[in-house]
């Protein structure tokens, strides 16, 4: 760690990421002289930040309370709890501590639809996207997804911005008032963060309806439905509906996306599955229409989107055993939708970091849609625990073992879901990872 000796500087930013790297080309752009501080002694963005600005002071390899002392104000990256005592303490002096969706709120012009939530968030965001470009909306789309959100700004003629928005981002933001604002769900993740509090999770996630213009909720979880708290917000769910709200209506042997009791899109119509992907679908039209966004082409936008990569992606089938590769499913409520979404009956292979999560609410659906389960990873003893009934269950050592293991426990017609249910960085650099391996090896192994 280096002595302190601020020279010319007053902003700190405090993680070089990759939303630290932004913000320091925004700052710069804007002639703000900062330093730059992060607890690795060679952050991601290090040699890029010495390339683009070889004079910035640098503080790599440790937080220093003392340093951050010395700031006016700090602008602190997602990946860095603002709980951490040298924060806290800076904090506590009265040192402004803000993230970059607080600067990017500060300036952005153009009108803001965000969304959060534990699960579905990139789907949705995704969706929106698509549906805004369909209407000939010149969008800028980013934030926890693609671009962080400060580079958003340099894209010019904007006329909406799409931000996905974690918890961490909303934690560190204040003056964000949206056109509209979604939280799609509320499960546990990320509790390693929260000090095992849920409670605190869902307060930060409810910033993003702070000052909100429409408010979107998902009717169907009780928790978004009580921090919305507004008989204004446009809600959506997987049920019928009344008017002005979305839902899904069975009609003439079909399932139908309606808007109170207009029918919109037979579902039959959209190559995603899953009754998760019918609410998303749902969510992303009534963000679309609270943003002013003609329908004909959201529902166009929806007969096109064939999913993303990770989210329960079919990959193959091979003796008629279909395989899917659902590795974002890094919490146990995108386990739960991934494996109701499929037909038939499914070997499950999860496991890896848990997060402090409660595994309990797997038991259920385990039971009444899986083969079996193939555990790996950090915390397969936990999910074994927190199972119940007659599911056979197995341990693997690594993917590979964990396919083989799969196809001898599969049965015609059934399918094979990696849907890990916890973060991945135990075995592998991230869910991208995981999933690339997972399917390769399938490939390899079983598809040939
Ligand atoms: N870290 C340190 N020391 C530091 C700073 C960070 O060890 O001083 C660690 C963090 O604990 C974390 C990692 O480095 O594990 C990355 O943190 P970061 O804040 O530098 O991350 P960025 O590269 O800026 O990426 C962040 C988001 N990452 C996180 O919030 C962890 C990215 O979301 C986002 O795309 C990017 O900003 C641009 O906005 C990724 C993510 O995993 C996809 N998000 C979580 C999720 O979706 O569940 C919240
Ligand atoms: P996020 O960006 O919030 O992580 P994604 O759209 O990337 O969400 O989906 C991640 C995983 O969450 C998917 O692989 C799927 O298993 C699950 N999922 C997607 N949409 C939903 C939903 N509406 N409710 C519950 N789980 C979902």
């Amino acid at each position: 760690m280096q002595q302190v000796q601020r020279t010319n500087w007053h902003t700190l930013i405090v993680g070089l990421g990759r939303t630290g790297l932004s913000i320091a080309r925004y700052l710069s752009a804007r002639d703000v002289p900062f330093a730059v501080m992060d607890t690795r002694a060679e952050p991601p963005s290090a040699d890029t930040l010495r390339t683009e600005f070889p004079n910035v002071e640098r503080y790599f390899g440790g937080l220093s309370a003392e340093v951050m002392c010395t700031a006016q104000r700090m602008i602190v990256s997602p990946g860095i709890a603002l709980a951490t005592p040298d924060i806290e303490k800076a904090r506590s002096l009265g040192i402004e501590v803000i993230g970059d969706i607080e600067l990017f709120a500060r300036e952005a012009k153009a009108p803001i639809v965000a969304i959060t939530g534990s699960n579905g968030k990139t789907t949705v965001t995704t969706l929106l996207d698509m549906m805004a470009k369909k209407a000939g909306v010149k969008v800028a789309t980013g934030g926890n997804i693609g671009l962080p959100a400060l580079e958003l700004l340099n894209q010019r003629k904007t006329e909406l911005y799409i931000l996905e928005l974690s918890s961490f981002q909303l934690e560190t933001t204040d003056s964000l008032k949206c056109k509209a604002a979604c939280i799609l769900n509320i499960t546990e993740d990320h509790l390693d963060r929260y000090s095992g509090r849920i409670d605190l999770y869902a307060a930060a996630k409810a910033k993003i309806y702070k000052n909100c213009e429409i408010k979107v909720a998902n009717r169907d979880d009780k928790t978004v439905v009580n921090l919305a708290n507004d008989s204004r917000a446009i809600t959506f769910g997987a049920g019928p509906t009344h008017n002005g709200h979305f839902g899904v209506e069975l009609a003439e042997g079909l399932r139908w996306l309606v808007r109170g009791d207009e029918k919109l899109l037979d579902t039959t119509e959209m190559k995603v599955t899953g009754s998760h992907n019918e609410v998303n679908a749902l969510a992303a039209l009534a963000l679309a229409e609270a943003a002013g966004i003609d329908l004909e082409p959201c529902l166009e936008a929806l007969r096109e989107f064939d999913g993303l990569e990770h989210r329960t992606q079919w990959i193959g089938q091979h003796n008629g055993i279909h395989w899917f590769n659902d590795s974002k499913g890094t919490n146990v409520g995108a386990t739960v939708a991934a494996l109701q979404g499929l037909p038939g009956k499914t070997v499950l292979l999860a496991g890896g970091q848990g997060k402090n999560a409660d595994f309990s609410p797997l038991a259920d659906v385990v039971q009444k849609y899986a083969r079996a389960v193939v555990l790996f990873g950090e915390d397969a003893e936990l999910i074994a625990l927190a199972l119940k009934g007659d599911i056979p269950i197995v341990f693997a050592n690594d993917i590979v073992d964990a396919v083989k293991q799969a196809e001898e426990l599969a049965c015609i017609g059934d399918n094979v879901l990696l849907s890990p249910a916890c973060a991945s960085f135990d075995m592998f650099d991230n869910y991208e990872q995981r999933g690339q391996i997972f399917m390769e090896t399938v490939r390899q192994e079983v598809l040939c």
